[in-house]
């Protein structure tokens, strides 16, 4: 018997109009774009907590989410259980192939580790049958080292020691998991590893206790032959004042400085970038750069709210620009997917709603590839960026990107040169056209797709 009071989400195209529903009208999974798949360009997740377990409360009110599950299971532990079944049968009929969770999404804790992680074990056994059945896939699991009144002051980087241990011991259970389910990537978000006040923070103190953290974690991980990537997921701020993985380019030099940078990569997240004061596409390209480009956090912020909003990806032209550094890329990450860290908004609650969120969320995606394809297509940004830094290919340029050249050669090659050839030398960038033409394509792609 069905849980879920819904069909399979077709593809429905352009037949059904335009007015989304429950269908997709760019998403056709196995169509091939650019070479590869839709879904294996995009590798969709569905995130545990904010699916199953949001009850869509904010600060000022109650939950307003209506659950299948509601009212049916006075146990937790029954609850939790059945819930595995609501999701599984909730990817397949979305048709997402990956999906993404906290230990504590998924169980309830007991009074000890030992209690806790035995509730866990059941609800894996349980996820292990469905993964099986299904063929749905772990894109990445992860460890709560944020809800729990213990970690107030942080986890490994808490002022206490107790505390840390608890946190080691609670990652060690979740590596053994992410080893059991396959799982792909395995993703630290540092919920308070950060502060509130320095006035009372050591805080050289508190990154080497989190560097020494992650190390003992990769020798776990070798340890039990875990082969999943690990990735560090950036976060400016909230919950604490100042988060130590503030943005992919922080998080890139604390990488550097505790030699991890060859162990792990970059979860980048939209709706954090925008915390960070940074657009996602900036993001992204900062971890090209550096080579840790490991997985994406799909969601988006809201311009005149600016907080961690978790809102799905409904806006185009940023799809398009995290589609097109994708593409470039050739990939998002050696085994990176688009999980969608995302909840409906709070007057969205009905049951239905999830899966309607999802699909916006994916066809908003599926568009920006169709897009971004066709921008590659025609090579209109690698045009552009090539005749913008041409006079480096030759000439003066070529020396300085050779390493020939000194400040005394490039003296003497300029030191005559009047103000007028200077002002020759630079071009207008016409960005206003530019702009534009992102938008011409975004209609035509979309027309002709
Ligand atoms: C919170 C984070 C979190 C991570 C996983 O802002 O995005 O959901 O993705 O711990
Ligand atoms: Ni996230
Ligand atoms: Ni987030």
């Amino acid at each position: 018997m069905a849980l879920w009071d819904i069909d399979k989400i077709p593809f429905v195209g352009k037949e059904k109009g335009l007015q989304q529903g429950l269908g997709f009208h760019y998403y056709d999974a196995d169509r091939v774009v650019a070479g590869k798949k839709m879904k294996d360009w995009l590798r969709f997740g569905v995130a545990w907590w904010h699916t199953f377990d949001q009850e869509l409360v904010d600060p000022f009110g109650v939950g307003t989410a209506q659950r299948p599950w509601q009212g049916k299971y006075s146990d937790p532990m029954d609850e939790a259980l059945a819930k595995v079944d609501y999701a599984f049968e909730f990817f397949t009929k979305l048709g997402a192939e990956y999906f993404c969770f906290h230990d504590r999404d998924i169980a309830p804790e007991g009074d000890t580790l030992r209690e806790t992680n035995a509730n866990l074990d059941k609800v894996v056994d349980r996820i292990e049958e469905n993964m099986k059945s299904t063929g749905v896939k772990l894109l990445w699991n992860t460890s709560s080292l944020f809800t729990n009144p213990r970690f107030v002051a942080g986890a490994s980087t808490s002022p206490y020691a107790d505390i840390y241990a608890y946190s080691a011991g609670q990652l060690k259970h979740s590596l053994e998991i992410a080893k059991r389910l396959g799982a792909e990537n395995y993703v630290f978000w540092g919920g308070r590893e950060g502060y509130e006040n320095l006035w009372n923070t050591q805080m050289k103190r508190e990154q080497e206790h989190m560097a020494r953290f992650f190390h003992m974690c990769h020798d776990y991980a070798k340890e039990i032959g875990l082969d999943a990537q690990f990735l560090i997921e950036p976060k400016a701020k909230e919950p604490t004042t100042h988060q130590y993985d503030f943005d992919a380019a922080t998080a890139i030099a604390f990488l550097r400085g505790y030699d991890l940078i060859d162990i792990m990569k970059l979860n980048l997240e939209g709706n954090h970038a925008n915390l960070a004061g940074h657009t996602y596409q900036h993001e992204i390209r900062t971890a090209r750069d550096a080579g840790v480009l490991g997985s994406l956090d799909a969601n988006q912020g809201d311009k005149l709210l600016g907080w961690d909003l978790d809102e799905f990806p409904t806006d185009l032209m940023e799809t398009v620009s995290v589609m097109w550094e994708v593409l470039d890329e050739g990939q998002i990450g050696p085994h990176g997917g688009l999980n969608f860290d995302a909840k409906p908004r709070r007057s969205s609650f009905y049951a239905e709603d999830l899966f309607r969120s999802h699909i916006a969320g994916m066809d908003t995606y599926a568009a920006g590839l169709l897009v971004a394809a066709k921008l590659h297509e025609d090579k209109v940004i690698e045009n552009l960026t090539a005749d913008r830094y041409s006079s480096y290919d030759s000439g003066i340029g070529a020396t300085i990107e050779n390493g020939t050249a000194t400040l005394a050669t490039l003296e003497e090659y300029i030191l005559d040169k009047p103000q007028s050839e200077l002002i020759a030398a630079t071009r207008s960038d016409h960005l206003e056209c530019v702009k534009v033409t992102l938008n011409n394509y975004m209609i035509e792609a979309l027309a002709e797709a």
